[in-house]
């Protein structure tokens, strides 16, 4: 590299990549079986509704996760939305604020408040030891998350929700593929919701599925995503359109068969990025628990500034402007964003974790997109960004003074 700070893009020079590397770049299987696929689709006719396609996925999937009821969602949001409400949640629910929104939105938008708790330091999830004091009498249920591929400390929710007598469920939006003590995700709690959009390891475009072993609550929920409709004519239930489509069971299908060299290829990039990013001063890689079956799909760097000597967001601008898209996933967490910032403006005082965790990781490119050499770049940028961190403070002054 050289020494000049002139060949960084923001600074001028052109971009390390000609190609932008994106987060969330999907994995794309295998085309000609997708297309054939496709084909049969369209010359059976039969587009949606409980098509074939979406029954063998649905299948496919249950003896995947060894759990008794699939069901095939046109995206995780609505699995969610559905799945809490044929759980019977409301008044409040218990909820990490370092998610995605979609987890809070999808209480909120049935008029069930969300009660932002805070995240362990260690595991990045809803820490156990902070729900129990956010019990109330309109408390119904916990929602984890098992976030970047990471089960939830699901031992001890449990515990809490049975001794308080609250449903517990799961948006393992990020975990399909991934285990706990040897059990697959999707077993555990009232019930479960899996993503499949194009950004997650396994992909059907859009889609998502709503995972049970609850033979009563799989009922309804099968009953709620196809408006309550029992029968021909017969509505039994409050509904709404959660059906997955045939296409996107195709692609989903597709996906499944290429799942091992999926995993196998996460699987490389994180231990490229595990043996570069160590050698890098004031960022950690968040490591996996090996032990465990992962998809690996999420890499997540915490970037120290105080040791860096540059911010996570002066890095992401640089990586940005050398074409490398990292996201800040979940920044600022969800109690920042609207409506929740001003339906709960103290909320930031009870997250002290959040508030900081989300000012300093980075979701990094990987998956079938990005190869070893890319992240090789990836890392030499970081090194001499943090390497030149004072004179890259100075940049970031100039060229705030340029702009003001
Ligand atoms: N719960 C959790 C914990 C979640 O993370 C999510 C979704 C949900 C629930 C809800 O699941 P779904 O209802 O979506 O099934 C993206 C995804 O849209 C979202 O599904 C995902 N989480 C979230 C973590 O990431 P954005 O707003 O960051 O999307 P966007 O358009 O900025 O794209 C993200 C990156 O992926 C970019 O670098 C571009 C790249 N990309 C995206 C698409 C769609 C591609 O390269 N190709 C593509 O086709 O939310």
């Amino acid at each position: 590299m050289k020494t000049s700070l002139d060949h960084l893009a923001i600074f001028g020079g052109a971009p390390e990549f000609t190609e932008l590397l994106h987060v969330g770049r999907p994995n794309i299987g295998n085309r000609e079986k997708l297309f054939d696929r496709f084909n049969d689709i369209l010359d059976r006719r039969w587009l949606t509704n409980h098509g074939p396609y979406v029954s063998e996925f649905e299948q496919r999937i249950a003896d995947l996760i060894g759990v008794k009821h699939c069901i095939a969602m046109c995206n995780a949001t609505i699995g969610l939305e559905i799945a809490f409400r044929a759980a019977g949640l409301k008044g409040e629910v218990i909820v990490p604020s370092m998610t995605f929104v979609a987890t809070a939105h999808a209480l909120q938008w049935q008029e069930i408040t969300p009660v932002f708790c805070d995240i362990d330091p260690d595991t990045c999830t809803i820490d156990p030891n902070r729900v129990e004091e956010l019990i109330t009498p309109r408390t119904t249920g916990i929602v984890g998350v098992h976030l970047w591929s990471r089960p939830c400390d699901i031992d001890a929710l449990e515990e809490i929700a049975e001794r308080r007598n609250l449903k517990l469920l799961f948006d393992a939006a990020h975990a399909f593929g991934c285990s706990f003590h040897g059990k697959m995700i999707g077993n555990f709690g009232d019930a479960e919701v899996l993503s499949f959009h194009a950004t997650k390891f396994l992909n059907s475009g859009e889609g998502g599925a709503v995972v049970t072993n609850d033979d009563e609550l799989a009922n309804k929920v099968r009953l709620m995503k196809n408006f309550g409709f029992e029968d021909i004519d017969k509505v039994v239930y409050i509904g709404t359109n959660g059906k997955m489509n045939e296409l996107s069971a195709a692609m989903g299908l597709t996906s499944l068969e290429s799942l091992e060299e999926i995993i196998a290829v996460n699987y490389r990039n994180y231990k490229c990025y595990e043996s570069e990013i160590k050698r890098i001063p004031g960022v950690e890689l968040k490591l996996f628990n090996e032990s465990e079956k992962c998809n690996y799909q999420y890499i997540i760097l915490d970037l120290d500034e105080t040791i860096a000597g540059v911010s996570r967001d002066q890095m992401m601008d640089i990586l940005w402007a050398e074409n490398v898209l990292t996201r800040r996933y979940f920044y600022p967490g969800c109690h920042l964003m609207e409506p929740y910032r001003s339906y709960f403006p103290h909320a930031g005082l009870l997250l002290p974790v959040t508030n900081d965790l989300s000012q300093r990781i980075l979701a990094m490119p990987t998956g079938t997109a990005i190869s070893p050499g890319d992240i090789g770049k990836i890392a030499q940028i970081m090194h001499f960004v943090i390497a030149h961190s004072a004179e890259v403070r100075e940049g970031f002054k100039s060229i705030q003074r340029t702009a003001g």
